[in-house]
């Protein structure tokens, strides 16, 4: 019995090896000359299968390696930046500034603020500082909206997003609440100053 089954098992085997280099060799070539030829031509294709996976695996690899290393510094702001923290809430916007800040105001004043300070619905930023912002909310989903400078950031109750921006042109700019989050959401506007 076992001997049959390892007879069937054979002939499958060799079976399928004809049918392989059947399929993968030219028909043309017969008999021994034939099998030899077709173990070359099956050993190389391993051989270009083997190398084209690696070289793909290589460049992929390389690729991964250089848009992630590419992702990180995109997403971490310049050394120096002004931390802001966006705090959303129903219905209005506050504006919290680390400590030791430095603001300068449209009058022309600076202030530095050693135990950092807090502004409602208003964000005043230098011309060529780089902010970096960690946008929260305290009850539901906002979402923190700058169309002019195309900054558009959801705040996530329990969640903090960063995003960092450096204005390159004073002026006075709209901010507004883009998600549905209550009856007082189309009073959700602020307004971003950013002082020459
Ligand atoms: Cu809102």
């Amino acid at each position: 019995m076992g001997l049959v089954q390892s007879d069937s098992i054979d002939r499958n085997r060799r079976g399928h090896s004809r049918f392989r280099n059947h399929v993968l060799c030219n028909n043309q070539v017969q008999g021994e000359a034939a099998t030899e030829w077709c173990k070359l031509v099956v050993s190389k294709t391993h051989a270009i299968e083997i190398l084209s996976v690696l070289i793909t695996s290589l460049v992929l690899g390389y690729i991964g390696v250089i848009a992630g290393t590419n992702l990180i510094a995109i997403d971490t702001p310049p050394p120096g930046s002004l931390h802001v923290k966006v705090v959303a809430r129903q219905f209005y916007w506050t504006f919290e500034y680390a400590p030791n800040s430095s603001i300068t105001f449209p009058n022309g004043t600076t202030r530095q603020f050693p135990n950092g300070t807090s502004f409602q619905n208003t964000l005043f930023v230098s011309v060529g500082e780089v902010v970096d912002l960690e946008i929260v909310s305290l009850d539901v989903a906002h979402s923190f909206f700058i169309p002019q400078l195309g900054i558009h950031i959801d705040a996530i109750p329990g969640h903090d997003n960063r995003y960092w921006f450096e204005a390159d042109t004073p002026g006075q700019y709209i901010i507004e609440c883009t998600q549905f989050c209550g009856t007082g959401h189309y009073t959700m506007i602020g307004t971003l100053v950013v002082v020459p």
